[in-house]
């Protein structure tokens, strides 16, 4: 994989740094993006259907076997080169921010450490009447486990759609946005808002963006640089030619 001499010397010299990323970061290591045609059983389910309070609301066994089903993948899923390139690259800039739109948890298992998760995480289970984390609960038969306190039934502790996103992760997310030097998008169809309208802050606030996607996005023809290759090979690369050894 090349990358521009100029991209790799602003990276080089960059004091801020942001990074965007969505399902296409973990896709390589075998977690399906929200795009990918789903498998087995749920390949007749839309995401973005069940992704929703109402879906919840109208059947909450379907809704609470498919993260039960997703969070088995994502147990069984190692971070790739990608999720192990940015944690290098946060070492090595200054002012260093990664806000995800996923919800596997592979950033921090790679190593990352501020990592802004816009849409929560799908390791973490929640009272849906309370919000309260819930580290333990217990399966009986088919029935929805519920909250030991106040008996509401326990859902993910992820943001669905027509929900808003937590309100101090947004923030962090439009702050780094506003003040990094360079914004990387990786991975990401640039379709889901809020998140999706980050970049823009960026651009408005003179950063250079930088798309890594191996498919055209709406966010190509405003990209600076547009990097038409998996994250795995990009990520890697971006930091072996910002920093040669
Ligand atoms: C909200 C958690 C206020 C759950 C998810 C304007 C403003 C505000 C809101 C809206 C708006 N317009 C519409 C809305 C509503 C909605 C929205 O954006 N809808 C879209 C579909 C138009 N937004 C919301 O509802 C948000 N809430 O704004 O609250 C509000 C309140 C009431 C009414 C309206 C607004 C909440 C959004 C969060 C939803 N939850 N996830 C779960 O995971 O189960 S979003 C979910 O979809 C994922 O988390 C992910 O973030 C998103 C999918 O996006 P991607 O990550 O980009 O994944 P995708 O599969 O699409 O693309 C993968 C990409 O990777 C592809 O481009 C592919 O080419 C690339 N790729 C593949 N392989 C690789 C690769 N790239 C690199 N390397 C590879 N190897």
């Amino acid at each position: 994989m090349t990358i521009p001499q100029s991209l790799a010397g602003a990276i080089a010299r960059a004091r801020s740094v942001a990074v965007l990323t969505g399902a296409g970061v973990s896709a390589e290591s075998g977690v399906p993006t929200f795009r990918d045609a789903q498998t087995g059983l749920w390949a007749q389910f839309d995401p973005q259907k069940l992704a929703t309070p109402d879906a919840f609301r109208r059947n909450p066994k379907l809704v609470w076997d498919w993260y039960a089903w997703r969070r088995k993948l994502v147990a069984k899923a190692e971070p790739n080169a990608g999720h192990r390139a940015l944690a290098v690259l946060e070492g090595r800039v200054s002012d260093f921010a990664l806000i995800t739109q996923n919800v596997d948890g592979l950033h921090r298992r790679a190593g990352s450490r501020n990592v802004v998760e816009l849409h929560g995480n799908i390791g973490r289970v929640k009272c849906s009447r309370e919000n309260t984390i819930v580290e333990h609960w217990t399966e009986v038969g088919d029935e929805v486990p519920r909250c030991a306190g106040c008996g509401a039934l326990l859902r993910p502790d992820v943001v669905w759609f027509e929900e808003t996103l937590p309100p101090d992760a947004l923030q962090a997310a439009e702050d780094a946005a506003r003040r990094c030097q360079i914004l990387l998008v990786v991975g990401t169809s640039a379709e889901v808002y809020p998140a999706a309208a980050l970049p823009a802050y960026a651009k408005s606030a003179g950063a250079t963006i930088v798309e890594i996607n191996p498919n055209p996005t709406p966010l190509s023809d405003a990209a600076d640089y547009v990097l038409r290759a998996p994250a795995g090979a990009v990520l890697p690369a971006l930091v072996a030619a910002a920093w040669p050894v």
